[in-house]
């Protein structure tokens, strides 16, 4: 096992794997910028390198920073939480080449799921159920893109292949509007992602986003860890996450669970992995598939007693998984709330210090957060300041110790969510369950006094300055 581990990134993240580490007796070493060098979780740590200034280009986008932190610090390996460098295949092969092990897949295989077009050809091969579409890229020939559009069948997408996580689409609803959106969209993405290419899908009106956790190691063994229900969420940032998926058939999940397992052994991927899903009227189709450990990982922890971030590091080490999907028993249900430093109903960010802080606790409740009382929210970095978790026998249980939570948790000094999650959990349509992706978007634009929510917003887990 690793003597040493760097971690590459910041906030909860940053201290759920410094746990990690400290539970399997490795060393840590936390790289941050001057805007983190008085957060406690820093201090926590073993070893702490500054790498730079505030602005995450200048530090934890900085792949020669972060390279030469480590070689200073004689770590072995890098971790790269979510955001970030983490599905950067550019910096995974760096890292490799510099004699570091990266926490994560390949970088092969970073590189094709992060090009959507041949991580969808990839998953076609493998036999994941896809969304219809094109063949790949749209060619440049106008007949050809309406050709495929009228055999799709309107409204259709065009996506860009360098996109991902809600940014570069296009939803297409008749014929006369096609070929001015593809080249609009094609535009964008040339200067957004520095490749124009883009393809065509079914548009779903309605979906849910159901994902698949899976786990695989290096010697072509994979498991499924069930299934995380992410379609609370607005302008593609997720709010609350949850496992299992209300109302989904098991059978038809351990269907797909069994087909994303197959495809990890068929493509040699390794490490901690994400299938995403929309689900419609009883189908699956995939739409992308995400490298990193996740915001949400935590649920599928509370449902599996799998502590995921451990199992990368196991997997980068080069051990064999410890278990065979056997072992792997789904039991409870586990619903997690994502809390922003921001107003809870205009959304504005609200960052700055925490004058009181005061996390729930009691029968299963799990706060991941490096947050306390005299902690400063920096301005430059996502304004996500921690995750409650409510695990419970049953959903009703889960919701009921959810809704407790919130109402003990104070967090005084800046806005958070916290009044909106109060509200979710408490919702009719939620608490019936299966809400789709529109659901909490629809419901704010029909709260009287609050601004309508437009436009398309940015990736989650971006951690992208704000
Ligand atoms: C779609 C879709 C409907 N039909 N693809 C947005 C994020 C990116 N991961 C894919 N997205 C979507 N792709 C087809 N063919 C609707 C969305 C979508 C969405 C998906 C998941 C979670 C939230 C969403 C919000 C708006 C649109």
């Amino acid at each position: 096992m690793f003597e040493k581990i760097l971690i590459a990134n910041r906030g909860e993240i940053a201290l759920r794997i410094q746990r990690a580490c400290r539970e399997m007796g490795i060393k840590t070493v936390v790289v941050h910028s001057e805007a983190d060098k008085d957060a406690k979780y820093v201090k926590l740590a073993d070893e702490s390198v500054c790498i730079g200034p505030a602005q995450s280009a200048q530090s934890y986008l900085s792949m020669p920073a972060i390279i030469s932190a480590a070689e200073v610090t004689d770590a072995e390996a890098i971790h790269p939480g979510y955001g970030f460098l983490s599905e950067n295949a550019d910096f995974a092969e760096r890292v490799e080449k510099s004699g570091f092990v990266f926490i994560g897949p390949r970088p092969e295989s970073i590189r094709m799921m992060g090009d959507k077009v041949s991580a969808k050809q990839a998953m076609i091969r493998a036999g994941v159920p896809c969304v219809p579409g094109s063949d790949g890229a749209l060619p440049d020939d106008p007949k050809e893109i309406i050709q495929t559009a009228r055999k799709i069948g309107y409204p259709v997408i065009i996506k860009a292949a360098g996109g991902g996580g809600g940014r570069g689409m296009r939803v297409v609803h008749t014929e006369a509007a096609l070929l001015s959106a593809v080249q609009m969209t094609k535009t964008e993405a040339g200067t957004a992602f520095g490749n124009p290419e883009v393809y065509m899908e079914k548009y779903l009106e309605n979906p849910r986003h159901v994902e698949i956790q899976v786990l695989a190691d290096e010697h072509k063994q994979a498991v499924w860890l069930g299934e995380r229900d992410c379609s609370m969420q607005r302008r593609h940032q997720k709010v609350i996450e949850e496992a299992p998926a209300p109302g989904i058939p098991r059978k038809t999940i351990e269907k797909i669970g069994e087909r994303c397992a197959e495809a990890c052994r068929k493509i040699g991927y390794r490490g901690a992995g994400t299938f995403e899903f929309l689900y419609e009227n009883g189908e699956f189709y995939f739409i992308e598939m995400n490298t990193r450990v996740q915001v949400e990982h935590p649920v599928t922890e509370m449902i599996t007693g799998i502590d995921i971030v451990q199992e990368q590091i196991r997997i980068a080490c080069g051990e064999r998984l410890r278990f065979k999907q056997r072992d792997i028993m789904l039991s409870g249900h586990a619903i997690e709330c994502r809390i922003n430093a921001e107003d809870p109903f205009k959304f504005t960010p609200s960052p700055g210090r925490i004058t009181g802080w005061h996390p729930p606790g009691g029968p299963g409740i799990r706060v991941d957060s490096h947050a306390y009382a005299g902690y400063y929210v920096p301005p430059h970095y996502d304004s996500m300041v921690g995750k409650v978790i409510a695990y419970g026998a049953t959903r009703d249980q889960a919701i009921r110790r959810m809704q407790i939570a919130l109402s003990e948790m104070v967090v005084e000094g800046i806005l958070t969510n916290i009044p909106l999650h109060r509200e979710l959990m408490v919702d009719a349509r939620f608490i019936e369950g299966g809400t789709n992706i529109h659901y909490l978007e629809q419901k704010l634009a029909h709260k009287p006094d609050l601004p309508k929510d437009g436009g398309i917003g940015s990736k989650s887990e971006s951690k992208a300055e704000a």
